[in-house]
């Protein structure tokens, strides 16, 4: 048994209280919560926030993509995370086309053993056959993922095709399995891409023209609207946009389960990233969806309040300067993707709490326990409650720095909030019980971080009489047989 430690004089806050408490950990886990804890090491939360460590379900480290590979591993990503109070995440399995679900998975286990927290797995559906209907039942029963990835762009790379989608939701439907889709109308992207580099605008601004509020709304309801069809829940990645968040809040309103996520860099970055900009400043910040304007932001800050959006994630997939300029003289080629995992925390509660849009409780709420209550792992996190993993931060609501680039954890060259002023800091950030942050020096360790199973659901979603009729039997008896014809 691994030493005592006491987390003492803080206010605990979690997504539905908020008390003064101590904390005492043994094993990796929170063995009482109390008045007045003595014994071991003593961590002194005095004027901080004692909260359930983020966890971020939308990472994507060490991954193949546009010819290249995202630049963070599981060691500078997942030492980021903790540098910045995130305690686990979960990344994206994500097979070639043709390979089978579990030789991804051996990759992103093989990857993985150098994580500093713990972590999960998504699985990617980038193309349907036996083989990929087959392996979702033992990825699901005997490697505990109830998560299925879609992509809905990337045409002629990730991309699933509608009849596909639906075949695989139907299957996630029978496995207890949640879908989640990345929304955006790939066939649309891929013709205005076309048109735009036809006409001479290659510029990363393209990028941002190519891929309109309209593209991720369509799919958004689409991807609803099969789901339904389906029988099964859904998650939509990384919502950007009115146009998705209100096909979310209306399936929402008529009781469909369906769960939006914004990431913090649409929260708090706007489009004027892409325009009047120099290259490498606006290539740096392609990514899908791109960032959008200030009213798409007040409908995702919005939604996080109304608790129509349930999660904010990062999306993490860092690529260099060097690897950006791929796509010089061609928008289509810059690596998609940005950096986020130190900073969500920070900004967000600068951005949210601070400002007053988020309570304290909310900001646990979308960092942390709503997910784990999705993903099926709460309270084992996602919670500061007794038996629990001891994954925590003591969050210093004072603490205050300016985010660049020459002090991140991550490995890349630049920050896409470079110069923003945060406060609200980690004291201590503690993964299974092991100090990683210690009064703000990092302390992380290699290979610490475990693989989260993450058990399928029962089945849910089929409180509709309109879903029912859909599954009835469809055969209609007649009494006779017409004469002739149709
Ligand atoms: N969007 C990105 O920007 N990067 C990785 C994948 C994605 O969907
Ligand atoms: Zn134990
Ligand atoms: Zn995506
Ligand atoms: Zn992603």
């Amino acid at each position: 048994m691994s030493e005592r430690t006491v987390i003492k004089g803080g206010t605990i806050v979690t997504a539905d209280l908020t008390y003064d408490a101590d904390v005492a950990i043994e094993d990796g886990h929170i063995v009482e919560i109390g008045p007045d804890l003595s014994g071991g090491r003593v961590l002194d939360a005095s004027g901080c926030l004692v909260m359930p460590g983020g966890i971020d379900p939308h990472t994507h480290l060490e991954m193949p993509f546009m010819g290249t590979y995202s630049s963070d591993d599981f060691e500078s990503g997942t030492r980021a995370a903790l540098a910045g109070g995130t305690t686990m995440v979960v990344d994206f399995a994500l097979p070639s086309p043709g390979q089978g679900l579990l030789d991804a998975l051996q990759m992103w286990d093989n990857k993985s053993t150098r994580a500093n927290c713990d972590y999960s797995f998504h699985m990617a559906i980038t193309w349907w056959g036996q083989q990929v209907f087959d392996e979702m039942e033992t990825v699901v029963r005997d490697r505990g993922i109830n998560t299925f990835k879609h992509f809905m762009a990337y045409k002629g790379a990730l991309m699933v095709q509608d009849d596909e989608m639906f075949a695989s939701f139907r299957r996630c439907a029978e496995l207890g399995a949640l879908p989640l889709v990345h929304a955006e109308n790939g066939d649309v992207v891929a013709d205005l891409s076309a048109r735009l580099l036809a006409e001479g605008n290659d510029g990363p601004e393209g990028h941002a023209y190519s891929r309109p509020p309209q593209v991720e709304g369509e799919a958004t309801n689409r991807a609803i609207m099969i789901a339904d069809m389906a029988g099964v829940p859904l998650y939509v990645v990384h919502t950007s946009c009115e146009e998705s968040h209100e096909a979310i809040r209306r399936a929402r309103a008529q009781g469909k389960r369906v769960w939006g996520e914004p990431l913090i860099q649409h929260l708090t970055l706007d489009e004027s990233e892409y325009f009047d900009k120099d290259w490498d400043h606006a290539a740096r910040r392609v990514m899908s969806p791109p960032f959008r304007n200030k009213a798409h932001q007040d409908s995702l800050w919005a939604g996080l309040q109304a608790g129509s959006l349930s999660v904010v994630a990062t999306d993490h997939c860092a690529f260099t300067t060097q690897q950006k300029r791929t796509g010089i003289g061609d928008f289509t080629k810059i690596p998609n993707g940005t950096g986020g995992l130190e900073d969500r925390m920070p900004m967000l509660w600068t951005h949210g709490v601070r400002t007053g849009r988020l309570t304290p409780q909310e900001f646990v709420a979308v960092t942390s326990t709503n997910i784990a209550k999705i993903l099926n792992i709460y309270p084992k996190k996602g919670a500061v409650l007794v038996g629990a993993d001891a994954d925590l931060v003591v969050w210093d609501p004072a603490k205050e720095k300016t985010i660049t680039a020459g002090s991140q954890q991550s490995s890349i060259d630049y920050n896409v909030f470079e110069g923003k002023h945060v406060t609200g800091l980690p004291r201590y950030t503690l993964t299974r019980g092991a100090v990683a942050v210690d009064d703000g020096e990092i302390r992380t360790q290699e290979g610490h971080g475990r693989f989260v199973p993450r058990p399928a659901n029962g089945p849910v979603n089929r409180a509709l009489s309109s879903w029912k009729e859909l599954t009835a039997p469809r055969k209609v008896e007649r009494s006779g047989i017409p004469a002739s014809g149709v």
